[in-house]
């Protein structure tokens, strides 16, 4: 049975501490203002807004289990343990919650470790993520300044960011971190170039 928005909503909340709820509505109602501002649909950001960090509290040996067993992407279980909600959210988004929109499903996926070719709505909701009013750490500001105006610019400073974090406390990185910060950085300038090409006629 799919549950109604309301239904969802607490389901999901109680999976959670409060604090990491409060996290979510933060990112809720950011998804859906940068979903208007760059032609995301708002509804589908929401829905994998309320659902992006479901499992971010669930015990590591849940997780580990639901990875292998369902044949989800094993090379998470080789790296970083914060990497793995994403990926069991968006299983448990499509098996428990019934999400049937590969949009959505995508958006929850991917939203810690961004992939290469990220689409609007993955976009969308990982700098909703970096970015929501409750969040607090150095260059913050500095990626809402730029989320006036560039979605790809203000994804780059997030993803620069934790790279740059991890470095400092001598973690190892997801090589996939890695690739969709590189991938960025080529959309911005394939923009760039056409923009150019736009001015100069
Ligand atoms: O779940 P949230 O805290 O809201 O945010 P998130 O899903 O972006 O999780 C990011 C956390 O994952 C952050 O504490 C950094 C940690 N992390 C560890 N290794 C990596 C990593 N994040 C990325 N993107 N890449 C890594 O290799
Ligand atoms: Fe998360
Ligand atoms: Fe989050």
């Amino acid at each position: 049975m799919s549950l109604n928005r309301d239904e969802l909503i607490k389901a999901v909340s109680e999976q959670m501490p409060p604090q990491r709820w409060k996290h979510t509505e933060g990112v809720m109602q950011t998804a859906v203002v940068l979903a208007e501002r760059f032609g995301a649909d708002p509804v589908k950001a929401d829905l994998a807004a309320i659902l992006h960090d479901v499992a971010k509290y669930w015990p590591v040996k849940e997780m580990e289990k639901i990875i292998r067993e369902n044949n989800l992407n094993q090379d998470l279980l080789l790296h970083d343990k914060q990497l793995w909600h994403s990926e069991v959210g968006a299983f448990v988004a499509e098996q428990e919650y019934k999400v049937t929109d590969p949009e959505v499903l995508s958006a929850i996926k991917w939203h810690t470790s961004g992939r290469v070719g990220m689409s609007l709505l993955d976009k969308v909701v990982c700098l909703a993520d970096y970015m929501e009013p409750g969040r607090d750490f150095p260059g913050v500001d500095r990626i809402r300044e730029l989320a006036e105006h560039s979605l790809e610019e203000a994804l780059l400073a997030g993803f620069d960011g934790t790279i740059t974090h991890l470095v400092s406390q001598r973690k190892i990185i997801y090589p996939l971190t890695i690739f969709t910060r590189n991938d960025l950085i080529e959309q911005i300038k394939l923009m760039d170039k056409s923009n150019t090409h736009k001015i100069g006629g």
